[in-house]
């Protein structure tokens, strides 16, 4: 048995773990902060201190000025890299080995997921590790390193632009969709590490609850709340799905 816990987790919400048939969860950057990955919303640091995020990840912005967005990647893409799934991560992985039906609704595109091993992923904004061409919206996996910032397609020459999903941009739409019906058929809904403010994502949550699941909202900024259709968990999400998982099965991530 581990040492006594700081986080409580409603017996109610234990039950409903243990006994889903189904469950979808949804991860937002708040997933990956406790590997040191800042949200989306935090402010920058460093050379990026005067650029908001919001500003960055649009193709006005990368057509304005496509060095200054493919060194922001770059830069994110070696933060990302250097970065270790975070017990958060590793608890998502063991409720999926446990559970029945298991969907991970991912917006990160730091792939620490499947770093920890969760198998059953969608990514709906992409994955930073890709690249694709801005004209031809196709993959490339390799071009000429003139060091062109950006690089340029090898088969166009069109800018190449890391494989995400901007402002104003349509996500992935099987996977939008395979995200949708997970939503939809699940029993036990978690919201984790997101702020719920971009769509089309942020509705998932809304579509499970109208389609009759729990939901369980794991968040810093959220109030404590325990009911049989929703739980909100106020705290560090590396934190609490490991105890939750710890109750659940008293298996150690
Ligand atoms: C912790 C924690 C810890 C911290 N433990 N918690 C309907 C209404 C209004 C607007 C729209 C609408 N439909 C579409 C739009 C427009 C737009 C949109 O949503 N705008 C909003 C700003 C209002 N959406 C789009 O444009 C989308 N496309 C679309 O809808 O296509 C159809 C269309 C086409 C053409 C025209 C119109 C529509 C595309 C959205 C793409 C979003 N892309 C980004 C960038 C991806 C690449 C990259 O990373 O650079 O995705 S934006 C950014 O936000 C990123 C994230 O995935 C996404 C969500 O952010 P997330 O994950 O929630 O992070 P944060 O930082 O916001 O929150 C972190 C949370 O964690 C906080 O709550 C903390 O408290 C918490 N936390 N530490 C637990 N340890």
């Amino acid at each position: 048995m581990s040492e006594q816990s700081a986080v409580s987790i409603p017996p109610g919400l234990v039950e409903a773990l243990r006994g889903a048939k189904s469950i979808a969860v949804l991860t937002g950057a708040g997933i990956s902060a406790e590997s040191g990955l800042p949200t989306f919303r935090d402010p920058q640091t460093g050379l990026w201190e005067k650029f908001r995020p919001e500003d960055l990840a649009t193709s006005e912005a990368f057509q304005r000025n496509p060095k200054l967005v493919w060194e922001w990647y770059a830069h994110r893409r070696e933060l990302m890299g250097q970065a270790q799934p975070n017990p958060g991560h590793a608890a998502l992985a063991a409720i999926e080995r446990h559970a029945a039906t298991f969907t991970l609704v991912t917006q990160n595109i730091d792939g620490l997921h499947q770093r920890a091993d969760s198998r059953n992923v969608l990514e709906l904004h992409g994955n930073i590790t890709r690249t694709r061409c801005f004209e031809e919206d196709t993959l490339v996996e390799s071009w000429s390193a003139n060091g062109e910032v950006p690089p340029h397609c090898p088969r166009c020459g069109g800018l190449l632009r890391p494989d995400v999903v901007w402002f104003g941009e349509s996500l992935p739409e099987e996977t939008f969709e395979q995200a949708l019906e997970a939503a939809i058929f699940c029993d036990l809904f978690f919201s984790i590490g997101t702020s719920g403010l971009v769509e089309p994502a942020a509705s998932l949550t809304e579509v499970a609850r109208r389609a009759g699941a729990t939901i369980v909202v794991i968040n810093l900024e959220v109030e404590p709340l325990a009911s049989p259709d929703l739980y909100q968990l106020n705290g560090p999400a590396g934190q609490i799905l490991p105890e939750l998982v710890r109750q659940a099965w008293r298996d150690e991530v």
